[in-house]
């Protein structure tokens, strides 16, 4: 009866006085009918308390058995152990589920199977075990004149055949038989043409060059210098050098671009890490990210997005601030925002895996990895999963460089197709001018 009270009084307050006048309290008719409303009203209130309380139990349950599997997974849920290869090092330590472990190989060694394998659910390692194998620096076949060339752990040394010495055999060996020499007269000067050295053996004239040099036509009185950047350039041999050759009276050398230091043996490149040596001028708020050939320096600023605040958790995460209750445009923006920053040479082939991303303890039914951004990151990335709780961000195009490229990797979570959860990582990839 109270509720009927409510209603005639409620009515008769939101009334205007002149209409007061000329009505009276309602009917027993009208009062039953209101009845009728309210009682569905409040069936409906209660369905939809109860529709509340029963998802309200399911989350519990939900986690409640997640807890229990993590409690289970911590007792004994670890892979088996795995040894770093020989030559080489293995990076991570951790073996339980969803972990991951890297292998790198010893400088002058590379790598032959997975570079990093995950501890799966199964409680086994994806991919294969890998192995470092000595680098064959005598691929491209340095050894002139018929040497033999002996693969050493980082560099290579030439067996040269009779006739040749030098480092990779270029020079002719005097011939040591001489009963008389004769030095003649160069027909030539300059830094790449020498007189010949002639010695005169039973009759005959034998002329040799001094290393690096050659005796060219029919003049024997002349030795020319050997192009060695030019007899490597295109020849099946391979190249000389990784980067440029310059050619030189007697010899030749290797140079190397702005930003990389040459390698001990002379021939390749190796990238100066700019950020370990301080040879850099980023400032104290920001971060100094190594690339082949220089280096950034990048700072992560917020993204300012309409309905929600993001604070700095760490130099590279923002988060977002607690959304007020019943505000669903806030609730409907990422979570968070995730910065990575990687450098790659140019050209590197494809397909290969860049990024992984994981959830480590997923909320909702569903996780769903997807790859946001603009045409360019389309052109060359394109987002898989991985397992059932990790995306991976593939390059699926060669990149040539210079450029920089930017894909976001977004991660929601769903509970029957209702969105719990977005999640984005931002990666920024340098990719270097060179193939080094
Ligand atoms: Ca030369
Ligand atoms: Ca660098």
């Amino acid at each position: 009866m109270t509720a009927v009270s409510t209603v005639c009084s409620g009515l008769s307050r939101t009334m205007p006085p002149t209409e007061m006048i000329s009505q009276d309290c309602p009917s027993r008719q009208d009062i039953q009918g209101s009845l009728k409303q309210v009682q569905k009203l409040l069936s409906a209130h209660e369905a939809s308390y109860m529709q509340s309380l029963r998802n309200l139990k399911k989350k519990i349950n939900l986690l409640q058995s997640n807890a229990g599997k993590q409690t289970a997974k911590a007792t004994n849920s670890t892979c088996a152990k795995l040894d770093a290869p020989i030559n080489g090092r293995k990076l991570g330590r951790s073996h339980s589920v969803s972990h991951e472990v890297h292998f790198l190989c010893d400088p002058g060694y590379e790598l032959v199977g997975s570079e990093s394998r995950v501890c799966q659910e199964s409680l086994t390692w994806s991919g294969q075990q890998p192995t470092c194998r000595d680098i064959n620096e005598c691929a491209p076949s340095p050894c002139l004149n018929g040497g033999t060339c002996v693969d050493e752990v980082n560099q290579f040394s030439c067996v040269c055949s009779k006739g040749w010495a030098g480092a990779t055999c270029q020079s002719p060996v005097p011939t040591s038989t001489a009963a008389a020499a004769a030095t003649l007269p160069a027909a030539t000067a300059g830094p790449f043409v020498r007189p010949s050295r002639c010695s005169l053996v039973q009759g005959t004239t034998h002329c040799t060059c001094e290393p690096g040099y050659t005796i060219s036509g029919r003049d024997s009185n002349t030795c020319t210098d050997i192009d060695e950047c030019e007899l490597f350039h295109n020849g099946q041999a391979g190249k000389l050098c990784l980067h440029a050759c310059i050619n030189t009276p007697g010899g030749y050398r290797c140079s190397c671009p702005v930003g990389y230091n040459a390698t001990r043996d002379g021939r390749s490149c190796k990238d100066i890490d700019e950020c370990a040596t301080r040879q850099n001028n980023c400032t104290k708020d920001q971060m100094c990210i190594n690339t082949y050939g220089g280096f950034q320096c990048v700072h992560v600023d917020c993204p300012k997005i309409p309905n929600a605040t993001y604070v700095k958790t760490s130099p590279m995460r923002c988060e977002r601030n607690p959304c007020p209750a019943d505000n669903k445009a806030c609730s409907q923006t990422p979570n968070s925002f995730s910065y990575h920053y990687m450098a790659v040479v140019s050209n590197l082939s494809a397909p290969r895996v860049m990024f992984r991303v994981s959830a480590l303890r997923p909320m909702g039914d569903t996780l769903r990895f997807s790859l946001l951004g603009g045409r360019l990151a389309r052109r060359h990335f394109t987002v898989q999963r991985s397992d059932r709780l990790t995306g991976q961000l593939m390059l699926v195009s060669p990149i040539q460089g210079p450029a920089t490229l930017e894909a976001e990797v977004e991660m929601s979570e769903l509970e029957r197709r209702v969105q719990l959860g977005r999640y984005i990582t931002k990666i920024t990839v340098f990719v270097s001018q060179y193939e080094f």
